[in-house]
């Protein structure tokens, strides 16, 4: 008995000690280049980690991602070793990994951490979820050498339509900075909800929070069906301001959406002395674009001007969006006061009253040095002298604003609407509408054809928007999310010349298991490749 032990005791040495075979990194997204080494490092107790101290946040990042993935505890050494490098580029990093140890160069802890999310894309899927029991992790030796293509790489979240928890959003964010994702643009604000507290207006907590039955049911042409129930909630400033320390420590940046002048029908429900006809209207009930709409007067830009200052307090980023999108002129061409308004200030028409309402904001918002960033809309009747813009209808909006020198984030509905149909499958659960199967997010181009080299430095990059209306719950918005955010996030990270959708659906089939670990809920298409 005791020999059959020894000999299987042999047996299982010589099997560990057998050499590993190369694995080729499946990291998403696509990394600029990546050379293998024909070696492992293995990591396990007696493994060391040292950093600069510029580089932190990343060090502890994978520190804590290994020791409460798996049994193992670093000691402070040298085998992991974070170093500043000057030379490098703001979000570039290099990761060396021999059979001796590994090291993380970069020039900002952001560059480090997008390190980390590579590196962590070589290691056993266990680690995501703690399921790694084994003493030992054995890395690929390799060197990779990277940079984004775009630096402005968003995803957006309605959560006025339907609202998710702070958990949730959480996840959300862990999920963004995981694909080296840098933007989350939080639309705070709509018809259907006003899901941000204001402390100076608590009538937005008390009425624009909530609306009266929750909506289901197709956008137009199927008649909209109601179960009846009072539906809401808001974030309170504490509840944000967590999230917003959330994201910053994943480098995450979280740019608030404030709608107006459109939109605004929740804010007008709790406060009618902001819309042009003093009439009470309820909470949008329905999806789809509505009448009410702030009236440019004194008492709107006072409430704007509250509204953001608590804003601006809760948010540290460079942009804030104001929205611009669908704003009906018909209350506008009623109302004698906006009349008034267009002869005093000379313009044209109710566009161009529109864009005398945005730059007023604007320069309310560059005077506390801040940017606004807009839907495309906000081109109609002349651009906010400083404003960026976010093509969402086409790209001739982006087309206009980068050739009158305006940077612009690109979210066209042809290639980043999340919310749009994702396969022809005939269960594909209730969509808005639309179709963008992942292939076409994956073949985005972000810098329209029309603009030259010089004009294209002015695409700050793209954004991938989920709008709620048919996403009532969580698992329903990661179906919808993934795997399009996947691909995005090759879209705005990757050099387009290596990218390859055949190459990149064998990595995404392999990603399956990280999602499966992280418990994300996907679209698992069998996705038709020709060739
Ligand atoms: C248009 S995109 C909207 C949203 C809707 C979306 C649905 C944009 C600036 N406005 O209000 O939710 O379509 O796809």
């Amino acid at each position: 008995k005791s020999l059959c032990l020894f000999i299987l005791l042999l047996l299982i040495i010589s099997c560990e000690k057998e050499p590993a075979q190369i694995i080729q990194p499946q990291i998403i997204p696509l990394p600029n280049s990546v050379e293998i080494i024909d070696s492992f490092f293995t990591i396990d107790e007696s493994t060391g980690i040292t950093y600069d101290d510029d580089l932190k946040v990343s060090a502890l990042f994978l520190k804590d991602f290994i020791e409460s993935g798996s049994p193992i505890h670093l000691k402070e050494g040298n085998e992991i070793q974070f170093k500043l490098d000057n030379n490098l580029k703001p979000e570039a990093y290099v990761l060396t990994v021999s059979k001796d140890g590994m090291t993380i160069k970069a020039s900002t802890d952001q560059g480090a951490f997008y390190a980390v999310q590579s590196l962590r894309q070589l290691m056993p899927v266990g680690l995501e979820n703690d399921t790694f029991l084994e003493n030992e992790i054995t890395v690929q030796a390799l060197i990779v050498k990277d940079e984004p293509q775009f630096s402005y790489r968003g995803m957006h979240l309605d959560v006025a339509r339907h609202m998710f928890s702070v958990d949730f959003i959480k996840k959300y964010i862990d999920a963004l900075s995981m694909l080296k994702i840098n933007t989350f643009h939080w639309h705070l604000t709509d018809d259907q909800g006003w899901r941000i507290e204001i402390k100076k207006y608590p009538k937005l907590q008390e009425v624009s929070a909530y609306r009266n039955q929750t909506l289901v049911g197709h956008y137009s042409d199927q008649p909209h069906q109601f179960d009846g129930k009072r539906y809401g909630g808001y974030y309170t400033q504490e509840e944000v301001k967590d999230v917003v320390q959330y994201a910053k420590a994943r480098f995450v940046t979280v740019i608030p959406e404030i709608e107006m002048p459109g939109h605004a029908q929740a804010a007008i429900a709790a406060y009618p002395e902001l819309g042009c006809t003093d009439e009470p209207v309820e909470v949008a009930k329905k999806w789809g674009v509505f009448e009410e709409i702030y009236c440019p007067n004194q008492k709107t830009f006072a409430f704007l001007e509250d509204v953001l200052d608590e804003v601006l307090e809760l948010f540290p980023s460079k942009y804030i969006h104001i929205g611009g999108d669908e704003a009906p002129k018909t209350r506008w061409k009623n109302c004698a006061h906006c009349q008034d308004l267009i002869k005093k200030e000379s313009l044209k028409d109710e566009h161009h009253l529109q864009s005398y309402f945005i730059t007023k904001m604007e320069k309310y918002l560059n005077s506390k040095g801040r940017q606004i960033i807009g839907w495309d809309e906000i081109l109609e009747g002349g651009l906010a002298p400083n404003a960026t813009v976010m093509s969402w209808r086409g790209t001739s909006g982006a087309v206009e604003a980068a050739k009158s020198g305006h940077n612009v984030v690109m979210t066209p509905t042809s290639h980043c609407y999340f919310d749009y149909y994702q396969s022809e499958n005939e269960d594909e659960p209730l969509a808005i509408g639309g179709f963008l199967p992942l292939e076409k997010v994956y073949d985005f181009n972000p810098i329209p054809k029309e603009l030259t080299i010089e004009e294209s430095k002015y695409v700050l990059g793209a954004q991938g928007n989920i709008w709620t209306e048919y996403i009532p719950n969580e698992k329903h918005l990661e179906y919808m999310a993934f795997p399009r955010m996947l691909a995005l996030s090759e879209v705005v990270w990757s050099q387009p010349e290596h990218k390859n959708y055949k190459d990149f659906v064998s990595r995404l089939e392999n990603f399956h298991l990280r999602l499966d670990a992280l418990d994300i809920n996907y679209a698992n298409h069998l996705y038709e490749i020709e060739g």
